[in-house]
């Protein structure tokens, strides 16, 4: 099997994989510089199968993003507006019910809703959000506000964060994506996303959604002014808050697209670099279960081809995505539960229906 890898500067990397042993911080940075995909590609495959054969999932889910009115800032977000600027967005809680309700036909399993911050809505707002859609689909997992939109919600609930998140839990809060992370680095913070939390507190936020027995996933934004070291860093960091709460289901990288952003003269990632950061991040972060190929990102081709770089999970239907597309990605907006059946099948693969917590439906 070991053929497979030509850059012999791979060789000791390919032994620890084989035998089982933890990938260290200089090993990942062999890796990224490293421009054999197809023995890195053969790792992560190896790593990916023994974990799960030839299953690749996908789930049936739903995007609500309910405002896009943010007071972050965040120099790579084409999402984002400001109070009143033509664009802005603040759905009403009679707009989410429609929304919901226009869909309630589909067997929906998932509702994936985060926005903006919006200091205008009060704490009510939130918990109304989620008893409406618990009234509207009291069997769907709500996945819903990442770490930043939890940090602000402590500020204005007023109370301690461990309360904040048992009362969102109380009104169906079950898990929360992994958005907000960006790269966990103080430089990268400084220069791109000053005014969001910084990587300390993402790292306690998620601390406490999962000691509150809430899951969580984790994101890197990459392919921007982010280093290679910093890139293995943030794995480093999110590998061991796993070894201590194993709260993270699934990670999800995330390729940064400069359309509408304030850092439009960034090239979009190349493939190589895609199906590389997939396996990488397989490899790194051995105690996560589940590696994403976020189609709405890289393309439904690619994210396709990176089942067989280490990725086996597809994310889902989502329909109506906004924050990738408003920033250029020229993937669909949504797609049919037939067309990812198609896509994982006619790659050799076996297509597996989830829910939330990768249950098979
Ligand atoms: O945190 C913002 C990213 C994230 C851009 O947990 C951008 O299952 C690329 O968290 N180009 C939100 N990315 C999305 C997110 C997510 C998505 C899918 C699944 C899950 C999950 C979570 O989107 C933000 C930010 O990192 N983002 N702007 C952009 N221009
Ligand atoms: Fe606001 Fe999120 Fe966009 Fe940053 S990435 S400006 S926090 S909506």
């Amino acid at each position: 099997m070991e053929d497979m890898i030509t850059d012999n500067q791979l060789k000791g990397i390919s032994e620890k994989v084989f035998s089982g042993i933890r990938l260290d911080a200089d090993d990942a940075l062999l890796l990224y510089k490293s421009n054999d995909i197809i023995g890195i590609g053969h790792l992560a495959d190896f790593v990916r199968r023994k974990r799960h054969g030839k299953k690749a999932f996908f789930v049936y889910n739903q995007h609500l993003n309910y405002t896009n009115v943010c007071i972050n800032h965040c120099r790579f977000c084409a999402y984002s507006r400001s109070k009143g600027q033509p664009g802005a967005f603040t759905l009403t809680i009679e707009d989410v019910r429609k929304k919901l309700s226009d869909r309630i036909a589909e067997p929906i399993t998932e509702i994936h809703m985060v926005g903006g911050i919006n200091p205008e809505l009060p704490f009510e707002y939130y918990l109304d959000l989620l008893k409406t859609i618990k009234e509207i689909r009291a069997d769907v997992t709500i996945k819903a506000f990442t770490a930043v939109e939890i940090d602000h919600l402590a500020g204005i609930s007023g109370l301690s964060l461990e309360k904040t998140i048992d009362i969102l839990k109380g009104a169906g809060l079950e898990m929360i994506p992994g958005g907000g992370a960006e790269v966990l680095s103080a430089r990268v913070r400084d220069k791109l996303f000053p005014r969001k939390i910084g990587h300390d507190r993402w790292l306690e936020v998620i601390t406490k959604i999962h000691s509150a027995g809430l899951t969580s996933n984790a994101t890197m934004l990459y392919g921007h002014i982010e280093t290679l070291e910093e890139r293995v860093k943030h794995f480093i960091r999110l590998r061991s808050l796993q070894d201590k709460t194993n709260g993270f289901t699934a990670f999800i990288p995330l390729a940064f697209h400069s359309q509408n952003t304030l850092l439009m003269d960034i090239a979009s990632t190349t493939a190589f670099e895609d199906l590389k950061n997939i396996a990488i991040a397989r490899l790194m972060l051995d105690n996560f279960d589940h590696i994403k190929a976020y189609w709405v990102m890289i393309g439904e081709k690619l994210a396709q081809t990176a089942l067989a770089f280490g990725a086996d999970d597809l994310d889902g239907t989502i329909i109506e995505e906004k924050i990738t597309h408003m920033a250029g990605a020229t993937s669909s907006k949504g797609l049919t539960r037939q067309k990812i059946r198609d896509m994982i099948q006619s790659a050799g693969w076996e297509a597996v229906e989830r829910d939330s917590f990768y249950n098979e439906i």
